[in-house]
């Protein structure tokens, strides 16, 4: 049993897949500048939940032919690093993906955090966002509900039941439950609707569906059986109607670095950068 010293000392080696990078210190370790490519949208991000929910809304933004939505995504492989570079952490002085830089005003527009970066670029181009007003309250209300939710999943039970050095059965069985009931409220909200919000897709279903949707497809932590997530039966008609989207199979493989090699498009300048992959 793990008795706490007086005061926490880091130890370098203690942390499982992300010791390598994780660091009790905040700012760049390093100096490199971001590339920028011919976009006024800069994009510096990685494949994950949080990074595809923007390349998702870009591609949707672009399918309605929305011409200024068109961006660059460069990778930031978070494994290597690349998010300490003191380029990207003056655009994101978190240090962690997805970083936005917006060129169209005179003086560059940084926005970090994935839920204010879907804001910002739903209010930019009035799409996936209610008008009415109730109903935008409603679709905050999720948002910030996955915002916040999220971290049980990914860095509670993700983190403990696929990274963590050992295979600790109290934080398993307390985040597992944590993220079963999260799974079950879905379930039930989903119940009688098509959408988060109602019939209208917006910025909340694309939020959600990164985490809770891609994990209701079996997409995260390899824990399809061990939460037994076919039994949320709304959940995944809505996860499974989303995931036929063409901007969602377009978004959802940008900057990504793991699974089938035959989905992944490390870097996008552009539509064309699709056309090597066979969908
Ligand atoms: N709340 C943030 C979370 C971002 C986040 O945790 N990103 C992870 C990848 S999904 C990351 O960059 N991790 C690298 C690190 O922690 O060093 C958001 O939604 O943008």
């Amino acid at each position: 049993m793990y008795i706490p010293p007086k005061k926490w000392e880091w130890d370098k080696e203690n942390g499982g897949k992300f010791s390598k990078i994780n660091r009790p210190i905040s700012g760049s370790t390093f100096n490199k500048d971001l590339p920028v490519g011919k976009h006024k949208l800069q994009l510096y991000s990685q494949g994950t939940p949080n990074g595809v929910k923007i390349t998702i809304l870009l591609e949707e933004l672009l399918e309605l032919n929305i011409q200024d939505a068109d961006y660059d995504a460069w990778l930031i492989e978070i494994s290597k690093g690349d998010q300490f570079s003191s380029g990207f952490v003056g655009v994101n002085p978190n240090s962690k993906i997805p970083a936005l830089v917006d060129y169209s005003d005179e003086k560059p527009i940084f926005v970090f955090e994935s839920g204010s970066i879907l804001l910002y670029l739903a209010e930019k181009f009035n799409h996936f966002l209610p008008n009415d007003s109730r109903l935008k309250v409603e679709c905050m209300n999720w948002l910030f509900w996955q915002m916040s939710s999220a971290p049980y999943l990914g860095g509670g039970f993700g983190h403990f039941y696929s990274y963590a050095p050992e295979k600790l059965e109290y934080p398993i069985d307390r985040f597992a439950m944590e993220t079963k009931r999260q799974l079950d409220l879905l379930n039930k909200h989903l119940v009688d609707k098509n959408f988060i919000c109602g019939d209208q897709y917006t910025i909340s279903d694309i939020a959600i569906w990164s985490w809770y949707g891609q994990l209701t497809l079996g997409k995260l932590y390899s824990a399809a059986d061990f939460l037994d997530v076919s039994s949320y039966k709304n959940v995944l008609r809505w996860a499974e109607n989303i995931n036929l989207r063409p901007a969602v199979r377009r978004g959802k493989i940008v900057n990504k670095v793991s699974g089938d090699p035959n989905y992944q498009l490390r870097e996008r300048h552009s539509s064309e950068d699709f056309k090597k992959i066979n969908f």
